[in-house]
């Protein structure tokens, strides 16, 4: 069904009639209670969003929605490994990677959970070896490097939780990530390192994505090239095979990984119900792993477990990842907004919002229901951000004074990793002086009285007042957390996933197929071979056949 055809859909459009006009600042004016009421703590991690364009009757009604569009029964159907991926007929659990009750999880009447156990023991012995300095390279010499190579949901998790928990990070290992099939990517990264020092991680759920396989070779022979081939070390026995020791995969395909070269042993598994942007829990966390250990992994993966308990236990009023959901439908729907902006004011989460670009884009980037006709409502919202101070200096302009209403999310820890003199207060008090500004916005008449109090008149006080005015009533949530510990980031991103899946839900969009993706891998993989030769193309369009064959002259 779509969501417009829910009584609660026609309700909200009505009551928006009444919101709209209302400015934030009144509501908070009249009613001290405002953030008491609409905050709410999980786990570790405080939830403001008094900040919204909210009454006590918009939650209501909000909340009916969701439950007209039986979140949580579907939350269940989720959870217990139904097969809710219908266009690509699979389970979705990577809520089952991070579990930690007793029970079994079923997909086709296998439970699952003894394969997660046993491959996450796997990850976790080879973590302790390369980290301990037992595993190394064929030379004898510790790893001091580690490179992934992967792209989208191979890289993008990974790469977002090992920066952002750099503080826990092993001395001796260095972690990087290799994602672009542009080689400026990969030679970049490998001009510094020392082969006989480095540990590729081939990061791949299907093992034959072009960038990924690409990047993977030229690093197979820039390793071969300077400690020697197989050949070559057959008859000097002393020193260990390269690509055995120097190469790991974290795949689902085996047989595509031997024929590589990395044989089982150094294969870490994980299955077709895990979607690549949500598998950074799975072996595809292995550089995670490698960086901040293995205990740590465990309270990464603990932390996102306390969400989804509470996502299938807390009640729809007081549920974070429902409220996100249901409030970012709130604009997307009916504000007719288009974009959600992610500032975290924390240099840590630097990949954060990258990160969900992906996570909400390929998920919700649907304009079909799950029984494939056009959805009537907007679906996911555009996403975007970086860590604010930077981007107070540079678009927070339009987000205070533009014509567009841009929803944000601010999220900031209480302490920081690295206390350097009073700036952590300074960012802090950034982050508040900000929602509280786009909030509350500033007058007309506040701006008048101030410029004419020192002594500007006439058309220009009018000119400048004009300029000088803020509108406000511009939506923000805000996340306080004390530090950010492994536990506390593992919660962020379930709160986050959640929230896609529960947006999904309402606009009955499959939030985890990506077909619009498979078209890109299609579509390079039939140019490629025409790139050969100096024949002009024909087979495309002009300004396809135009550009190919300029840039062929230009090469
Ligand atoms: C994620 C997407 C996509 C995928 C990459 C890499 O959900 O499907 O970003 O992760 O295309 O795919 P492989 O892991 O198969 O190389």
């Amino acid at each position: 069904m779509n969501p417009t055809e829910l009584p609660a859909w026609a309700a909200l459009r009505d009551h928006h009639r009444e919101i709209a006009p209302l400015h934030l600042r009144d509501l908070f004016d009249a009613d001290p209670g405002r953030f008491e009421r609409f905050h709410a703590v999980v786990g570790d991690v405080l939830f403001d969003y008094s900040k919204h364009r909210v009454t006590d009757e918009t939650i209501a009604l909000l909340v009916g929605l969701a439950r007209q569009a039986e979140v949580p029964a579907r939350v269940e159907r989720m959870f217990t490994g139904e097969k809710i991926n219908r266009t690509e007929d699979r389970a979705v659990l990577h809520t089952a990677l991070r579990y930690q009750g007793d029970e079994p999880i079923r997909v086709d009447g296998h439970d699952v959970m003894p394969d997660v156990r046993a491959v996450l023991a796997r990850m976790r012995a080879f973590a302790e070896r390369v980290r301990d300095g037992e595993h190394r390279g064929a030379t004898g010499r510790e790893i001091t490097d580690v490179v992934n190579i992967g792209i989208g949901g191979s890289d993008l998790g990974p790469k977002m939780v090992t920066t952002a928990l750099a503080p826990y990070g092993h001395e001796r290992l260095r972690v990087h990530f290799v994602s672009n099939v542009d080689p400026s990517d990969l030679a970049r990264t490998l001009a510094p390192l020392d082969p006989a020092t480095t540990l590729f991680l081939v990061a791949s759920k299907t093992f034959t994505t072009q960038e990924t396989m690409a990047n993977a070779q030229q690093a197979r022979a820039w390793l071969l090239r300077a400690l020697g081939d197989e050949a070559t070390l057959a008859q000097t026995p002393v020193v260990r095979s390269p690509v055995r020791q120097h190469f790991a995969a974290l795949s689902t395909n085996l047989e595509a990984v031997e024929s590589f070269g990395i044989d089982a042993e150094r294969m870490f598994p994980f299955w077709d119900w895990v979607g690549g942007r949500y598998s950074l829990w799975s072996a595809i966390g292995l550089p995670i792993m490698l960086s901040i250990g293995p205990a740590r992994f465990d309270e990464l993966l603990r932390g996102a477990y306390e969400i989804d308990v509470h996502l299938r236990t807390a009640p729809l009023e007081r549920n974070v990842p429902v409220l996100m959901a249901l409030l970012g439908i709130w604009y997307l729907d009916f504000f007719d907004v288009e974009t959600h902006a992610i500032l975290p004011y924390d240099q840590l989460l630097l990949h954060f919002a990258s990160y969900f670009q992906q996570g909400d884009m390929e998920s919700n980037g649907k304009s079909v229901t799950q029984e494939g006709r056009p959805v009537a409502a907007g679906t996911g919202p555009i996403v975007w951000g970086q860590p604010g101070t930077n981007g107070q200096h540079a678009f927070y302009q339009l987000l205070h004074q533009g014509t567009r209403l841009v929803p944000c999310d601010f999220l900031a820890a209480a302490r920081s990793h690295h206390p350097l003199g009073d700036q952590h207060e300074i960012l802090l008090s950034n982050f508040f002086a900000q929602t509280e500004a786009l909030m509350r916005g500033r007058r007309a008449d506040e701006v008048r009285a101030e410029l004419a109090a020192d002594g500007v008149s006439g058309e220009r006080l009018e000119l400048l007042t004009a300029a000088r005015t803020f509108p406000g009533n511009r939506p923000t949530s805000s996340f306080l957390y004390p530090r950010l510990t492994p536990a506390v980031l593992g919660s962020l991103i379930a709160l986050y996933e959640h929230k896609i899946f529960v947006q999904g839900v309402i606009w009955n969009v499959n939030s985890f197929d990506q077909w619009g993706v498979e078209l890109g891998k299609v579509l390079a993989k039939a140019i490629l071979p025409e790139l050969a030769g100096d024949a002009p193309a024909s087979g495309h369009d002009a300004s396809t056949n135009g550009l190919i064959d300029a840039y062929k002259r230009m090469r």
